[in-house]
C-alpha cells in the first residue's frame, strides 16, 4: 500500500465565477517544470460547458497566477464542444500538447505543438479513431520513433511513430483488471517519467461503480511495450468532499506528474470541478511500482 499526499493549500485552483469561460469547472491540467517555474495549461468550463484551455504560472507549484483569456480554445470542427484534458511534453526543444476534440461526431486524440506554451499550432489528429483519447507523448524517442500512450477503450495501448502522422507497431499494453479498482477502463495519467529503473507511469482506472483513481506501473526502458511490474492497489482515491461531490461525483483525474527535485507534483481533477495537488517523493514511488 502507498497514498500519494494531498497538499495542505488543496484545492489549489478553484473555478472563477467572474470569467464566464471558467466559471464553472477547472481541472484536469497538463504541467511542465521548465526554467524554474511551473507552467500550468487547465481545462476550463463555463456555463455552456465547452472546454478551454487556460494557462497559469508558479514558483512554488502551488500557488499559480492565470492569465485573463484561455491560450486555446475549439477552431477546427472536431472540436466545436471542447478542447479537453491536456497532456504537455517538452520534446527536442518544443512543447506537444495532446488533446481531446470533442464534438457532435463524438471524441477524437489530436496534438499541438508550441515554442511558447502560449501560441499552439494545430499539428492535426493524432490517430484517426473517434472515441479514443487519453492519449500522451513519451518525452524521448526510441532509435528514431516517437512513441504514444492512447486509450483505446477499455485499455492502454502504444503506438510508435517517425513523423507524428502514421502510426504503426500498434500494442495493447494495459488492460483493465476484474475486481480490482481499474475493472472497467484504464487511462494514462500524465507522460511517462524516466527512471533508472524503467519509465513509470502513472495512470486512473474506473471501476463498476464509476469511481476515478489513479495507480502506477513500470515499464521497460527501452522497449515501453513490456509491463515489468503493475502494483495491485491504487494510490490515490476520492476521500476528500471536493473529490466525491462536483461536477462528476467521485474523480480522481490527472493529467500531470512532475519531478522536480526528489519530489514528485502530481495535479489532479477533483470531481471534475477543481484542481488537487498530491505529492509523492520519486524513490518511494518508484520503489512501489517495482514491487508493491
Ligand atoms: C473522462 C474524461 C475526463 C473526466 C472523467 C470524469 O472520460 O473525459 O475529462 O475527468 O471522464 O468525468
Amino acid at each position: 500500500m502507498f497514498q500519494l499526499k494531498r497538499h495542505p493549500a488543496n484545492p489549489i485552483l478553484l473555478p472563477r465565477p467572474d470569467s464566464p469561460w471558467q466559471a464553472l469547472n477547472v481541472f484536469n491540467p497538463a504541467v511542465v517544470f521548465h526554467r524554474g517555474l511551473f507552467h500550468m495549461l487547465y481545462r476550463a468550463q463555463g456555463l455552456d460547458y465547452v472546454s478551454r484551455i487556460g494557462y497559469a504560472v508558479s514558483e512554488d507549484g502551488v500557488r499559480f497566477s492565470r492569465l485573463e483569456d484561455p491560450v486555446f480554445w475549439p477552431e477546427a470542427p472536431k472540436e466545436a464542444r471542447g478542447v479537453e484534458d491536456p497532456r504537455v511534453v517538452f520534446l527536442e526543444g518544443r512543447f506537444y500538447m495532446t488533446y481531446t476534440g470533442y464534438s457532435a461526431q463524438g471524441i477524437q486524440p489530436f496534438l499541438a505543438e508550441s515554442e511558447t506554451l502560449l501560441r499552439w499550432r494545430r499539428l492535426g489528429e493524432a490517430l484517426p479513431e473517434m472515441g479514443n483519447k487519453n492519449h500522451v507523448l513519451f518525452p524521448e524517442r526510441f532509435g528514431h520513433r516517437y512513441a504514444m500512450l492512447h486509450r483505446r477503450p477499455p485499455a492502454i495501448w502504444v503506438a510508435f511513430s517517425s513523423d507524428l502522422k502514421t502510426w504503426e507497431d500498434d500494442t495493447l499494453l494495459l488492460p483493465p483488471r476484474p475486481h480490482l479498482w481499474d475493472s472497467v477502463r484504464v487511462g494514462a495519467a500524465g507522460p511517462p517519467l524516466l527512471t533508472p529503473k524503467g519509465w513509470l507511469l502513472l495512470y486512473h482506472g474506473v471501476d463498476h461503480g464509476n469511481v476515478y483513481r489513479l495507480g502506477v506501473a513500470l515499464l521497460d526502458r527501452e522497449d515501453p511495450r513490456r509491463v515489468l511490474h503493475r502494483p495491485e492497489g491504487f494510490i490515490l482515491q476520492p476521500e476528500e468532499v471536493w473529490e466525491i461531490r462536483g461536477d462528476v461525483p467521485n474523480v480522481v483525474f490527472s493529467c500531470a506528474n512532475v519531478v522536480v527535485g526528489e519530489e514528485v507534483y502530481v495535479y489532479y481533477g477533483g470531481a471534475d470541478r477543481v484542481i488537487g495537488l498530491a505529492t509523492a517523493p520519486l524513490a518511494a514511488l518508484l520503489r512501489y511500482a517495482e514491487e508493491g
